[in-house]
């Protein structure tokens, strides 16, 4: 793929993208608040959400999705509207975009798929809750399939 990690995790802070990325690698444990980018292995790069939402940082947001293979941004379902502007994360070419509706054992997730659709995204969107593990399975599936994450046992 030439790129050095598979994908990055990007959303505001409190989204969900630690609980999300422990769950998809299947290591649990207290997740702490993200104060710099986290990698795991060449597979995730996990991404504080000031990233996102603090514009002075946006330039270090775009090298980073210069790295990676794909983009997974997540907005939580009792989330609201954010001042990231539309087309922000298109602007990388030849980067994948997955959106994931987080949290949905807490919101009906219609108003952040509105959102995610606001902010440009055009690919799939999953529904996930930490809390079912089937709607992890899922995105963890597709991941697979894609070639960003290793198939079962390897
Ligand atoms: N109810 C619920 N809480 C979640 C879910 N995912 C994450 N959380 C909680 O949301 C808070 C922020 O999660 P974290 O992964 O640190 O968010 P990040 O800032 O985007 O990395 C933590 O208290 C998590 O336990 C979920 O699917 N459902
Ligand atoms: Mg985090």
């Amino acid at each position: 793929m030439g790129k050095r990690w598979r994908f990055l995790v990007t959303g505001v802070s409190g989204a969900g993208k630690t609980s999300l990325c422990s769950a998809l690698l299947g290591t649990n444990g207290r997740v702490l608040k993200t104060q710099s980018p986290v990698f795991h292995g060449d597979l995730i790069m996990d991404l504080p959400g000031e990233y996102l939402t603090h514009p002075h940082l946006r330039t270090a947001l775009l090298s980073c999705i210069e790295d990676v293979a794909a983009v997974v941004f997540v907005h939580p379902a009792d989330g609201g509207v954010y001042h990231v502007p539309p087309g922000l994360l298109s602007t990388v070419p030849n980067v994948r975009l997955v959106g994931v509706v987080s949290k949905t054992d807490l919101a009906d997730p219609a108003a952040a798929r509105a959102e995610l659709a606001r902010l440009g995204l055009p690919g799939p969107v999953f529904e996930c809750s930490i809390h079912r593990p089937q709607s992890i399975q899922r995105l963890r599936d597709w991941l697979r399939e894609q070639g960003m994450l290793p198939a079962e046992g390897e």
